[in-house]
């Protein structure tokens, strides 16, 4: 009778990134990123995990700062029921002057290279293949099935990091799903792509990248995880193990986006209420915890104006970490101010009049940049900072 396996896979946590964007909140953010692996090996725990998959990324670097290194090994090296494999990825290449080339790891970490390695475990009947990037590029696939090939009665997986679907010149392993399904793999678990990718099939084998468990920044926002595969021997026990899988959410602190209608709000604390509320009904329960960049948008007062630090401090404590990006407009009675005798008058009702004109004559990009100039006009008359495209496209 074999037992079933488990396994967790994860990839590209890019561990050690300088989140440069951030500034001086930026070793907050590696140590959030830090947590997120630990929150990882925390769930490994948790399920009871056999293995670890790690498809390559680990670091975000060749060579990572040592003491980040020591607390990787240290952190992997408290899993006593989990073994690891780890396929290093193009950011992380086991090349020369590499730490997976050093003889610090736990006995229970297996790093691949180049060649194809296989780990078994035969009372579960499950064989694990895997190899890795050992130079920053792989424009030649790596090996990806033994030569003899699979034997078909066992649990086949293979892990590596690889470019699939991408273009067949990427430098980063290109692979193809008809590469995959031809090889008669099981599963494939694969790691490049930096968000989940679902669960895809092609004939008996399937694939997925997991994507990273923290986003890097505002272009990888939205909830992360891992995948927690079970293999579970067939009933009766002839035959192949069966595989289970889904997508596990890593409790802890995402990217997020959010745009944030003030239209109507009269001072900062309006604004700054508004942003809670929209935040606790869009994101939930959690939403104090992430890292939102945070979108005004809509229609101000014309007799409010909005400052973003005054907003900041309305705002200071109540968010993990936030940045805001002001998108409102000033809603001004034109009518009211082309009557004023002043240049700002004589300013607006020009402005009208060409308006007026291009809107007569169905000029409407015309209509388009002398709307935006009279925005721009009357927020240099304010006093404001202007900030345009010369192309909106
Ligand atoms: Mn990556």
């Amino acid at each position: 009778m074999f037992r079933p396996l488990t396994f967790v896979q994860t990839g590209d946590l890019h561990l050690g990134s300088p989140f440069s964007f951030a500034a001086d909140k930026a070793p907050l953010l590696m140590r959030t990123q830090l947590e997120a692996f630990v929150a990882i090996i925390r769930l490994c725990q948790q399920v009871q995990a056999d293995v670890l998959l790690i498809t390559g990324d680990l670091f975000d670097q060749p060579v990572p700062d040592a003491a980040l290194v020591r607390t990787v090994c240290e952190l992997l090296g408290s899993l006593d029921q989990t073994q690891v494999l780890v396929a290093p990825g193009n950011h992380d290449p086991a090349a020369l002057d590499s730490p997976y080339r050093q003889s610090i790891w736990p006995a229970h970490v297996r790093i691949f290279m180049d060649s194809l390695e296989r780990v078994e475990w035969p009372d579960a009947h499950v064989r694990m293949y895997g190899c890795g990037f050992t130079s920053t590029v792989a424009p030649v696939p790596l090996p990806l099935a033994p030569p003899g090939g699979l034997d078909p009665d066992w649990f086949n997986l293979y892990l590596v990091h690889g470019d699939l679907n991408g273009s067949a010149a990427s430098p980063y392993n290109p692979l193809t799903a008809a590469s995959l399904a031809g090889t008669g793999y099981d599963y494939v678990a694969l790691g490049h792509v930096h968000s989940f990718s679902g669960f895809q099939k092609e004939r008996q084998t399937t694939f997925a990248y997991a994507g990273c468990p923290f986003g890097r920044g505002f272009d990888e926002t939205g909830i992360k995880g891992v995948i927690v595969g079970t293999v579970a021997p067939s009933q009766p026990d002839r035959g192949k193990p069966t595989l289970d899988l889904h997508f596990e959410p890593i409790d802890g602190r995402s990217f997020l986006l959010q745009t944030v209608d003030v239209t109507g709000c009269q001072d900062h604390r309006q604004v700054a209420d508004k942003i809670f509320k929209t935040l606790k009904s869009e994101v939930g329960k959690s939403w104090p915890d992430h890292l939102c960049k945070i979108v005004l948008a809509g229609d101000l007062a014309p007799d409010f104006t909005l400052s973003l630090p005054v907003l900041d401090s309305f705002m200071a404590g109540q968010l993990f970490w936030h940045r805001l990006v002001d998108e409102t407009r000033q809603s001004v009675d034109l009518l009211d101010l082309a009557r004023e005798h002043s240049l700002r008058g004589a300013f607006v009702r020009q402005a009208q009049s060409a308006l007026q004109q291009a809107t007569e004559s169905g000029q409407a990009h015309e209509r388009q940049i002398l709307a935006q100039a009279l925005d721009l006009g009357l927020a240099a008359m304010r006093g404001e900072e202007i900030w345009y495209e010369t192309d909106p496209a």
